[in-house]
């Protein structure tokens, strides 16, 4: 059989399918999951500002994000009362899970970690199968379903993916927990889109919260807070399954070189200044 994707890379040197438009047949993985029954965990931080990005994520989700299967929300939140109210279809639903509204941004960005490690401990390891942790300021444009399903799933970051190893914005710092030294690494993955089953993603969460926390007390803060950490963890912790870059993409890339042919889910262009004024 020809391959289909000869222009890009399809597995990883340890074997991990990397999922391109066109490496998959959609009807034979929808006709493997006909009886699956399982929930699918999403969590999605709308704190501040971002509470205005829900709509949009909620609603396109309903139109791309795993039809067909149970998908239930988790939204963290400083405003409860802001969360649209979506219809979901059978088997969807939402939770709301309040948090505080903090004060630095970094702040987000260090505790979301432990805001997903907490809801798994309390509810979401008894509620689903799979948990995906993804960015709220995007917007579904086509199909995200099954074929993305696996023990540890972890996203190449659409602005470095065809960049050389020693050009990933990994953290370079000896004294941070995300540190990974030139010569090393194997992608840069996205901060913004990671998950596999709930325990994996568990082992994910505790160590790189734990791992933030170490940075804190010595006064580091990795390049690129938490992503910074899930890419030092799958380093050590090689997903089984990688997106390609149509997973997580940014409309300021345009619409990507010949090797995109689908935009899946996508950041919506964000008036920077005045989402992130004040915290
Ligand atoms: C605020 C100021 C600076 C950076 C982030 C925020 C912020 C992030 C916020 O005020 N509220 C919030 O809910 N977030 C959550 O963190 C959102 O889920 C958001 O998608 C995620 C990551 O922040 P982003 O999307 O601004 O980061 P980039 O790197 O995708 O641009
Ligand atoms: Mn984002």
């Amino acid at each position: 059989m020809e391959p289909k994707r000869p222009d890009v890379l399809t597995i990883t040197p340890w074997l991990a399918p990397i999922v391109w438009e066109g490496t998959f047949d959609m009807a034979i993985i929808k006709e493997s999951f006909k009886f699956y029954n399982g929930i699918i965990a999403t969590t999605v931080f709308a704190v501040a500002k971002y509470t205005r990005y829900l709509q949009d994520f909620l609603e396109t989700a309903e139109k791309h994000y795993m039809v067909g299967l149970n998908v239930h929300f988790y939204v963290f939140t400083d405003q409860p009362a802001a969360v649209p109210n979506v219809t979901l279809a059978a088997g969807r639903q939402i939770s709301i899970i309040k948090v505080p509204k903090f004060s630095r941004w970094q702040e987000i960005s260090m505790r979301r970690m432990e805001f997903i490690q907490v809801a798994i401990e309390e509810r979401i390891r008894h509620e689903a199968d799979y948990l995906f942790c993804v960015d709220v300021d995007m917007k579904f444009h086509s199909h995200v379903g099954a074929e993305i399903l696996g023990k540890l799933v972890g996203v190449l970051n659409p602005w470095l993916h065809q960049s050389a190893r020693d050009n990933f914005s990994y953290e370079r710092r000896l004294i941070s927990k995300a540190y990974i030294p030139y010569g090393q690494g194997d992608y840069y993955y996205a901060g913004g889109f990671f998950g596999g089953h709930v325990e994996d993603v568990y082992k994910l969460v505790t160590t790189c919260r734990k791992n933030l926390e170490a940075d804190k007390l010595v006064e580091v803060e990795a390049k690129w807070q938490e992503e910074s950490h899930v890419n030092r963890y799958m380093l050590l912790n090689k997903p089984t399954k990688v997106l390609s870059p149509e997973y997580l993409w940014d409309e300021e890339l345009g619409s990507g070189g010949s090797e995109i042919k689908i935009i899946r889910y996508a950041t919506v262009r964000k008036n920077m200044k005045e989402v992130r004024e004040n915290i």
